[in-house]
C-alpha cells in the first residue's frame, strides 16, 4: 500500500486533514484502531469556535451541522446564585455552534467515503518508520487488519492519534521537551434525555465546586460537576448527581430540568504541550501534541486549527517543492496553542475549587468574576478567547 499522507487516528484532526488533503488533490490513508461506531459515538466535545463552523461550512460539510446546529450568542457566568451574561454578539460579533464531535465526525467520515478516500477502521498502527530524515520520502507505517501485519509506505506521516497514542511516543526520547500541569480535580459528566434549562451554557462557580449547564439539542441536556480525581462513577447514583446540580446551579426564579441519565463518566484535567511539533517527516496534530482542560471549550477546535496549518503546507510543498510552510507548521501551531492554554487555564483557575484554596483565595475567585462581569474590557477579552481568535 502507498499514499502521499498517512494518518495515524481518525478523531477530529485525523479526518478534517484527510478531507482538507483531498480538497487539494493529495492521497491519504487513515487508519483508526476503534470501529466506525465507536468513533462517532464517542460522547466528548460540544462547542465549534465560528472558525471550525467557517472551516466546516466552506469545504462542503457543514450542511448538516447548519441545520441542525444550536448558535449561542453569550454565556452565563454564575457565582453566589446570580447568573451574569457575556455577550459575545455585542462584544465580538462572533457566535459558536453547539453541534457534538461525535456528528462532526459522522459528517467528516460520510464525505471522505462518498469521494472514494480511504478510512480503515480496526486497523491499529503498531509503529512508525523512516521518518527521521525530512528529506528522504520512503516513510512507513506498520499496522494490523484482520490477524494480519499490513505495511503503508508514505511521504508524510500525521500523527493524529490523541493524548494516548503512538505518534508522540515513536519521537526519540530527548528530541521532544514536554510541558504539563495536572489539576487537583476531574469532570463528572452527563448526558440525560431532558431540555436543557437554559438556552445558554451556564458556567457556575460554587463553594462546593465548579459546574457546567451544557446541550446537544433542545431535548438533551449535558452537564457537568466538579469532583475529586479519583472519585468512583460507582458513588454518584442518578439521584446524588440530580441534587448537586440543583445545588450548585441554584438561581432565583430558576429551576433545572431532570430526565433520565443516558450516559456518565469521569474526565481527568490537564494541560500538556509537546514542542516542537514536529520531527522529520512527522507531524504531531490535536490531543497527540496538546491537550487542555475542557473548561474553555477548545480541544477540538485546536485540532482543527493544526490541520488547517497542515494541510495548507503539504498542499504549498506538492504544489511547488516548497518546504518553508512545513518547516514554520510547529513554530505557526505554537502561537496558537499557547494563548489557548493559557485561556483554559484561566477559565478553568477561575471556576473551580482548590483543595489548597484558602479564604482569600475564594474572595479573589469572586473579585475576578465579578470583575470580568462588570468591565467590559475583561467581558471583551473572555469573548474574544472563547468564539476563537483569528487563524494565521
Ligand atoms: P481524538 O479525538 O482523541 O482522536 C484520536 C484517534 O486516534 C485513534 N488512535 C489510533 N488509531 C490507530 N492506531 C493507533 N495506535 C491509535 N491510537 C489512537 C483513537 O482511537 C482516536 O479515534 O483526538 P483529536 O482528533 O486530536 O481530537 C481532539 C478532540 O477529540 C478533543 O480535544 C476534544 O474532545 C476535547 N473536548 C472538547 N473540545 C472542544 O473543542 N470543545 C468542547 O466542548 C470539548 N469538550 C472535550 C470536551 C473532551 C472531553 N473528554 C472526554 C476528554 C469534553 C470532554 C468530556
Ligand atoms: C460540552 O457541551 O460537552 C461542553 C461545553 C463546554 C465546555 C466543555 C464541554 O467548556
Amino acid at each position: 500500500m502507498r499514499t502521499q499522507v498517512g494518518i495515524v487516528g481518525a478523531g477530529p484532526a485525523g479526518l478534517v486533514l484527510s478531507h482538507l488533503l483531498h480538497r487539494e488533490g493529495i492521497d491519504s490513508v487513515v487508519l483508526e484502531a476503534h470501529t466506525r461506531e465507536y468513533v462517532q459515538e464517542r460522547v466528548r466535545a460540544g462547542v465549534l469556535e465560528q472558525n471550525t463552523v467557517d472551516l466546516l461550512s466552506q469545504t462542503g460539510v457543514g450542511a448538516r451541522m447548519q441545520h441542525e446546529g444550536l448558535v449561542h450568542h453569550g454565556i452565563e457566568l454564575r457565582f453566589q446564585g446570580r447568573g451574569h451574561r457575556i455577550d459575545f454578539r455585542e462584544l465580538t460579533g462572533k457566535a459558536i455552534t453547539i453541534y457534538a464531535q461525535g456528528e462532526v465526525v459522522k459528517d467528516l467520515i460520510d464525505a471522505r467515503l462518498a469521494a472514494g478516500g480511504t478510512l480503515l477502521f480496526e486497523a491499529p498502527v503498531v509503529s512508525l518508520h523512516d521518518f527521521e530524515n525530512s528529506s528522504a520520502n520512503k516513510s512507513s507505517i506498520r499496522f494490523r487488519k484482520d490477524g494480519s501485519s499490513v505495511e503503508l509506505g508514505c511521504d508524510f506521516i500525521a500523527g493524529c492519534d490523541g493524548f494516548h497514542g503512538i505518534s508522540r511516543t515513536s519521537i526519540p526520547a530527548g528530541a521532544l521537551t514536554e510541558y504539563e500541569r495536572t489539576y487537583p480535580f476531574a469532570w463528572l459528566g452527563i448526558l440525560a434525555e431532558a431540555p436543557p434549562a437554559s438556552e445558554e451554557l451556564v458556567y457556575c462557580y460554587h463553594d462546593r465546586g465548579f459546574a457546567l449547564l451544557s446541550m446537544r439539542s433542545p431535548k438533551r441536556s449535558r452537564l457537568y460537576l466538579q469532583c475529586h480525581p479519583e472519585e468512583l462513577i460507582e458513588n454518584w447514583p442518578d439521584e446524588r448527581i440530580w441534587q448537586e446540580l440543583h445545588t450548585r446551579l441554584a438561581r432565583r426564579g430558576w429551576s433545572l430540568t431532570e430526565g433520565p441519565v443516558i450516559q456518565k463518566g469521569i474526565t481527568g484535567m490537564r494541560s500538556f504541550v509537546v514542542e516542537p511539533l514536529q520531527y522529520g517527516r512527522l507531524f504531531l496534530a490535536g490531543d497527540a501534541a496538546h491537550i487542555v482542560p475542557p473548561t474553555g471549550a477548545k480541544g477540538l477546535n485546536l485540532a482543527v486549527a493544526d490541520v488547517w496549518v497542515l494541510a495548507r503546507a503539504i498542499a504549498e510543498f506538492y504544489r511547488s517543492g516548497d518546504r518553508s510552510l512545513l518547516d514554520r507548521y510547529s513554530e505557526t501551531c505554537l502561537r496558537r496553542v499557547w494563548k489557548v492554554q493559557r485561556f483554559s487555564w484561566w477559565m478553568t483557575s477561575m471556576l473551580h475549587r482548590f483543595d489548597s484554596d484558602n479564604p482569600f483565595d475564594c474572595r479573589r475567585q469572586l473579585g475576578e468574576l465579578d470583575y470580568v462581569t462588570s468591565s467590559r474590557a475583561a467581558s471583551q477579552s473572555l469573548a474574544e478567547n472563547y468564539v476563537g481568535l483569528p487563524m494565521d
